[in-house]
């Protein structure tokens, strides 16, 4: 019988801004499990990892008590209510960033009125202003950092109704495109942090064999975010062309350069590169005299 102590249980988006990318990166890591379906607990085919489909908001508890081991969340829900709330309350975050997943992102950011914007550059300027936020902790820990006193008003959401309602003078939120504040009347004036999904989780509290699971799920996703980083390019080219192409294409590895059958002033050349190359680099190999250019996406990357 399948032994559950040593069942990984991360906590993912069930449904939103998250939830596809989370689902996706596992997947890309060679975890399968069915299509969720409504399940709210899905079970991976081929590795020992549960995954249980929840709220975001709920995700940094649910990592903190432990009822799940690992979460994937916006930096910004994890810093709510682990960092900030620990920063307030002058004691250590309860769990911790193990890694930075790259996709998600946007920034928490103070908004104000657009006839009063141009008196808005710094934290100071806030003093004595009233903030609707649905993140009045980050609020709080970041304009106490600076020691500049402000009321955060918390509202669950649609937070830039807050000035038109007279119950703020400004507003803090997750700020993207910069659309929805524009729309409701407000400037974008002071960023607090930018965020990303992030995986965290309690490492140093798991037993031995869940810590293990951990690395070696920190690893694959090291591998994938490499990956979708990276291309793989083949080209021929002239061999006196070859030291200024290494310099063009700087790889993560040295290039491997092979003989060509029968042409004596021509070599293969093969590199890693970073995801850089487009197609003004492709240009400027063709340039050079490369011929038969190939791009190529990598799928799976180890050191
Ligand atoms: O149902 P559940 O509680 O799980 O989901 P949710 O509705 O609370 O969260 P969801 O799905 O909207 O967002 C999940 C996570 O996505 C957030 O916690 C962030 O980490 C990340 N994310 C990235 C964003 C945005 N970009 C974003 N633009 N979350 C929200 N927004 C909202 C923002 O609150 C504002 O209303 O988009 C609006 C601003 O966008 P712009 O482009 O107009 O500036
Ligand atoms: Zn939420």
């Amino acid at each position: 019988m399948e032994n559950l102590q040593s069942t990984l249980k991360i906590a993912v988006q069930k449904s939103g801004r998250l939830n596809d990318k989370s689902l996706t990166l596992l997947q890309k890591c060679g975890i399968d499990f069915e299509a969720p379906n409504g399940r709210l607990v899905c079970p991976a085919e081929n590795y020992p990892i549960e995954v249980m489909l929840v709220r975001d908001d709920d995700i940094p508890g649910y990592v903190r008590d432990g009822a799940c081991d690992i979460g994937i969340v916006g930096y910004n829900e994890f810093h709510e209510q682990i960092t900030a709330r620990a920063a307030l309350a002058g004691s250590a975050p309860t769990c911790e960033i193990i890694k930075n997943l790259g996709f998600g992102k946007c920034k928490l950011g103070l908004a104000v009125p657009k006839e009063e914007s141009g008196d808005f550059s710094k934290p100071s300027d806030f003093t004595g202003m009233r903030i609707a936020t649905s993140y009045p902790d980050s609020v709080r820990a970041f304009f106490g950092s600076q020691g500049v006193e402000v009321e955060a008003v918390e509202i669950a959401g649609s937070v830039e109704i807050g000035p038109s309602l007279g119950i703020a003078d400004g507003v803090c939120d997750l700020i993207s495109s910069g659309q929805t504040m524009r729309a409701n009347g407000l400037i974008p004036v002071l960023d607090i942090y930018e965020s990303q999904a992030v995986l965290i989780g309690k490492p140093d509290d798991l037993a031995l064999e869940k810590k293990m699971l951990v690395d070696s799920l920190k690893m694959r996703i090291d591998g994938v975010m490499k990956a979708s980083r990276s291309k793989y390019i083949m080209m021929n080219a002239p061999t006196a062309s070859v030291s200024a192409i290494k310099s063009l294409v700087s790889g993560l590895e040295a290039p491997t350069i092979l003989p060509l059958e029968g042409v004596r002033d021509r070599v293969a050349i093969h590199v890693v590169a970073g995801e850089e190359v487009f197609w003004q680099t492709m240009e400027h190999l063709k340039q050079l005299g490369a011929t038969s250019i190939l791009v190529v996406p990598i799928e799976k990357m180890l050191d």
